[in-house]
């Protein structure tokens, strides 16, 4: 009888962990996905799975190498996706030491647990890394052989997970990669990303539920993808003869502002900016209403403004197409989820609109 693929996913419970466990449980693989024991509910991406008979999930801290060993030994899986991080620039700032021990230090804990269950010669190893790596960015579009310039304690921390996989690989011969991912977004993006905080508000101000959106840098860019097709890279990544780095991206960019347009067009109403920098307006243009205003809450210490990715070695590689949901379709997407989703908010849901009143204040980024 065949080997069975038996997969284990850091941080099952975030966008990526979830798509990426449907894709494997489709494929047959026997998943078993890492959660951080929490005092309240967090596990709304998987609900779904739970209960089928290949979804099994583990208590796993990325700060704890005892965890990690102990569901390693337990699993024996033969690939490793480690997706688990404190993925949010703006709180790498606020918390620089937590983000480095998790998204820096919690990779080394990851490979160093493989060699030390002796599973180095059966099981590959997937790291997420990231488009932040190129940062302060020293050409455009960015692919594999662009100079890493990272621009924020989150770059940084990943930019060691980057390096420690490549010494791994070359000190060990071990099977291990990262995938440079750019920006992907979803329905099931966490709500303090721009993209998913843009969405959420044009349904919310559409249905009179939210007066204003205030943001930080309209100006930035970024190479928007869909998350539903970035997992299948992770996949493919795995899959090839050689362990190889590969860049994840569209080739396509747009602005923050813009994402802003093509969301409040998709509920009827036709934005139009005016202004510069922190005095810059968006105002519905049919009632002169201003719906979007800058606010230097959400200006970061560094931000990165001009990702740009080149996806030529995964198309030629991989075999994979970079634009199989093209932008406006990604908006619209996320769009119509959530003007469903804020139809649907009652008084249980009270909660969360608070959580956009805080983000508009600026408490939470
Ligand atoms: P996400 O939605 O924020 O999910 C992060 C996951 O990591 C969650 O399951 C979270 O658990 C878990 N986690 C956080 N801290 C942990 C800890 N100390 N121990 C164990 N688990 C922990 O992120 P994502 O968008 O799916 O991204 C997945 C990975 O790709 C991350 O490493 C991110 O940095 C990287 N990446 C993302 C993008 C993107 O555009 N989405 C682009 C490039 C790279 P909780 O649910 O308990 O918080
Ligand atoms: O949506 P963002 O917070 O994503 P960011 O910083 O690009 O990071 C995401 O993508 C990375 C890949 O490049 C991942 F590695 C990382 O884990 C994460 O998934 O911000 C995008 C841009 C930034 O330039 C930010 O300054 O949007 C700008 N922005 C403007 N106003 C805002 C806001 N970002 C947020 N979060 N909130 C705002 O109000």
């Amino acid at each position: 009888m065949a080997n069975k693929n038996i997969a284990l996913i850091t941080g099952v419970t975030g966008q990526d962990g979830s798509y990426l466990s449907e894709f494997l449980l489709k494929k047959g693989y026997d998943v078993h996905g890492t959660i951080r024991r929490s005092s309240v509910d967090f596990r709304e991406r998987i609900a779904h799975l739970e209960g089928l008979p290949n979804f099994h999930l583990h208590y796993v801290d990325m700060s704890d190498s005892m965890s990690i060993i102990q569901v390693l030994r337990k699993v024996r899986p033969t690939e490793i996706y480690n997706l688990a991080a404190q993925s949010h620039v703006q709180v790498s700032f606020d918390s620089p030491e937590y983000t480095a021990d998790v998204d820096a230090v919690g990779v080394l804990r990851i490979l160093e647990g493989v060699r030390q269950c002796g599973l180095e010669d059966t099981c590959r190893i997937y790291q997420a890394s990231t488009s932040e790596l190129y940062g302060k960015v020293e050409e455009v579009p960015q692919n594999e052989n662009t100079p890493f310039h990272p621009y924020s304690p989150y770059a940084v921390a990943k930019l060691y997970g980057f390096w420690i996989v490549k010494e791994y690989r070359e000190a060990y011969n071990m099977y291990c990669c990262s995938g440079i991912l750019f920006n992907h977004e979803s329905e099931r993006r966490g709500e303090t990303f721009v993209t998913r905080k843009i969405s959420l508000a044009a349904a919310r101000i559409k249905q009179g539920k939210q007066e204003k959106l205030y943001l930080g840098n309209l100006s930035s860019l970024r190479d928007w993808g869909y998350a539903k097709d970035y997992v299948e890279c992770m996949w493919l990544i795995l899959q090839q003869e050689k362990p190889e780095d590969f860049v994840i991206a569209t080739g396509v960019q747009h602005s923050v502002r813009d994402f802003c347009y093509y969301a409040f067009k998709r509920v009827g109403i036709e934005l139009e900016f005016t202004g510069e920098g922190i005095d810059e307006k968006g105002i519905d243009k049919a009632t002169g209403r201003v719906l979007i205003e800058v606010s230097k809450d959400f200006y970061r210490p560094t931000d990165v403004v001009n990702l740009w990715g080149d996806p030529t070695k995964a198309r030629a590689k991989l075999g994979w197409n970079p634009n199989t949901t093209g932008f406006q379709e990604l908006v619209n997407l996320m769009v119509d989820h959530d003007m469903a989703k804020v139809a649907g908010e009652g008084a249980a849901e009270k909660v969360r609109m608070n959580l956009a009143e805080f983000l508009e204040k600026g408490i939470v980024k």
